[in-house]
């Protein structure tokens, strides 16, 4: 498939950084559009109803999919969400895992006031490595790149970092 621009995935826990990496990416790199699939769910309904126990919607990932595979398969989008193996392999350029530690976590969760449930299945989630083990299982190890998102020198130093990786992927593509 030819794009002229790449697809980024940020993925991670919730409360690792990934709309915040996502919002600054897209504002230093203007030809690169955030997408925010929270707000797609939302907008274009593509969930079977809210989870009151998680206060989350339950994704409908057909709908989904139908509903941004025209504007991402032209490239150029920073797909912002906590799961990555949806997206079919021939859609997605980088994969970036955003990592934090507990405590870390614990205490940006805790600010968002998530039910207890949600709180604790968030944490374990990113003790037990579950997203940066699903992005491995889902895409070519080479595009899979794990960060640490703790601070601001790591936020940083990683939108710098993609933003490095964009400019290669730009040349071997012939830009
Ligand atoms: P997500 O989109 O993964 O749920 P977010 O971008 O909303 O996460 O960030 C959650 C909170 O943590 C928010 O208050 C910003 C803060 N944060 C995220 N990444 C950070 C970093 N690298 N350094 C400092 N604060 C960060």
């Amino acid at each position: 498939m030819s794009r002229t621009l790449p697809n980024i995935i940020i993925t991670g826990t919730p409360g690792t950084g990934k709309t915040t990496h996502a919002t600054l990416l897209a504002e230093r790199r203007p030809e690169l559009k955030h997408l925010s699939i929270n707000d797609i769910v939302k907008d274009k309904e593509c969930h079977e109803g809210w989870d009151e126990e998680f206060q989350s919607w339950i994704v409908d990932e057909d709908k989904l999919l139908d509903a941004i595979e025209d504007q991402v398969k032209e490239g150029g989008w920073i797909i912002d969400w906590h799961a990555c193996d949806l997206f079919p392999r021939s859609w997605v350029d980088l994969v970036v895992v955003l990592r934090v530690e507990t405590e870390v976590l614990y205490d940006r969760l805790e600010k968002r006031n998530y039910p207890e449930a949600k709180l604790q299945e968030n944490l374990d989630s990113e003790i037990m490595d579950v997203l940066i083990q699903e992005a491995r299982d889902s895409y070519d190890e080479e595009i899979v790149v794990e960060l640490k998102s703790g601070d601001a020198d790591e936020l940083e130093a990683n939108v710098e970092r993609i933003e490095g990786w964009l400019e290669q992927w730009k040349k071997d593509n012939n830009q």
